[in-house]
């Protein structure tokens, strides 16, 4: 059943009542609004969209985030991997501080190891303490990089950028959309979900934006941000792993690497050994998703399964039209 047509008002009032500060309702009421694919509306700001609840931790965040120079941050396109690519790191920054028996990725979900700093952190609380979190400090965003708070660049510190062929993540972002919706709001079509991705129109999207802007930083500063394609993760793990070790500023050593570390932290990592954990099949976020949204496929290129050839013709178009001269493909 499609949404029942609701005016903007009616939408944004609906938004207003989730406790939002001043600023933040000002600003809703001047940038531009659009459906979005759950329940509530979509703002755009700085170029991105976002729904009202996350506008106000992005604000939050970019207005009281420090960073520290040696903070690492992850950073994805949303439905890139983003949860793969918090256990992997997870469980690289500390490797020598659990065995594979008490290892937390065993009762937790990588999200609330890792979490998202306009989301969990800057929603939740308006000034979480971060004096809790191990060294180094790991954090994730799915900010754009035009929205990140000012302290990360001018620090210098490390960002990881994950991003995932768009016809991919849009699909997976399709599937997780309908599985946040309500009887009441019914199935989100492919087509309709289709048209608004194209025009950019969802979570943080453009996506296409997104990632050429990571893209376009890793050239300009490869000591900064590492680009990486979930593609080039499922292709070759254990050498991408290496080099975001290296990344890291903590690399495996050659004992490491005869003893079998890398393997043993892909393992633990692999879609199929957390997607069957009782935490993630049964268990549920601090935010509210089930943990099982998560996991899906975790595979390249299922997007054939779905697209019409009047959409992949379409994803080629804007995809040459935004990637054109940069050198970047998938
Ligand atoms: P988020 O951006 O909302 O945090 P994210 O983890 O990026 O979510 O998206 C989930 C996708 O990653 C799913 O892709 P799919 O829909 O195409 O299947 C999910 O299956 C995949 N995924 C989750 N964990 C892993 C993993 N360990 N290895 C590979 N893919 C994974």
């Amino acid at each position: 059943m499609p949404i029942p047509l609701v005016t903007s008002s009616n939408y944004l009032r609906q938004d207003l009542k989730e406790g939002l500060t001043q600023e933040c309702k000002t600003l809703l009421s001047t940038v531009p609004i659009d459906k979005g694919w759950v329940a509530t509306n979509l703002f755009q700001y700085q170029g991105f969209w976002h729904t009202a609840t996350q506008l106000q931790g992005v604000l939050t965040c970019q207005q009281h985030f420090q960073a520290k120079p040696d903070d690492l941050l992850l950073i994805t396109t949303p439905k890139s991997g983003t949860t793969w690519l918090k256990a992997v790191a997870f469980a690289t920054v500390n490797r020598n501080r659990y065995s594979s028996s008490d290892h937390p990725l065993l009762t937790t979900n990588p999200h609330d190891l890792v979490p998202f700093l306009e989301r969990k952190l800057f929603i939740d609380n308006q000034n979480p303490d971060l004096t809790s979190f191990t060294y180094p400090r790991l954090f994730s965003t799915h900010l754009p990089y035009v929205s990140l708070p000012k302290s990360v660049e001018q620090l210098g510190c490390k960002m990881v950028y994950l991003c995932r062929d768009p016809r991919d993540a849009f699909i997976s972002l399709w599937h997780f959309t309908n599985k946040l919706r309500t009887q009441t709001l019914g199935t989100l079509s492919l087509e309709e979900a289709f048209e608004r991705f194209c025009r950019g129109v969802c979570l943080y999207g453009p996506a296409w934006d997104h990632i050429m802007d990571y893209w376009k930083k890793s050239l300009e500063r490869p000591e900064n941000v590492f680009f990486l394609k979930f593609e080039e993760m499922k292709a070759q793990p254990s050498v991408q792993l290496k080099r975001l070790a290296e990344f890291f500023g903590c690399p495996f050593s050659k004992e490491e690497e005869k003893k079998g570390v890398v393997e043993e932290i892909l393992k633990l990592c692999s879609f199929d050994h957390l997607s069957n954990l009782n935490v993630n099949k049964t268990g549920k976020l601090s935010s509210g998703e089930e943990n099982s949204t998560f996991f899906r496929k975790g595979e390249v290129g299922d997007w054939i399964n779905h697209l019409t050839p009047q959409m992949i013709k379409k994803f080629e178009q804007i995809t040459e039209e935004k990637f054109h001269g940069s050198g970047l493909q998938f």
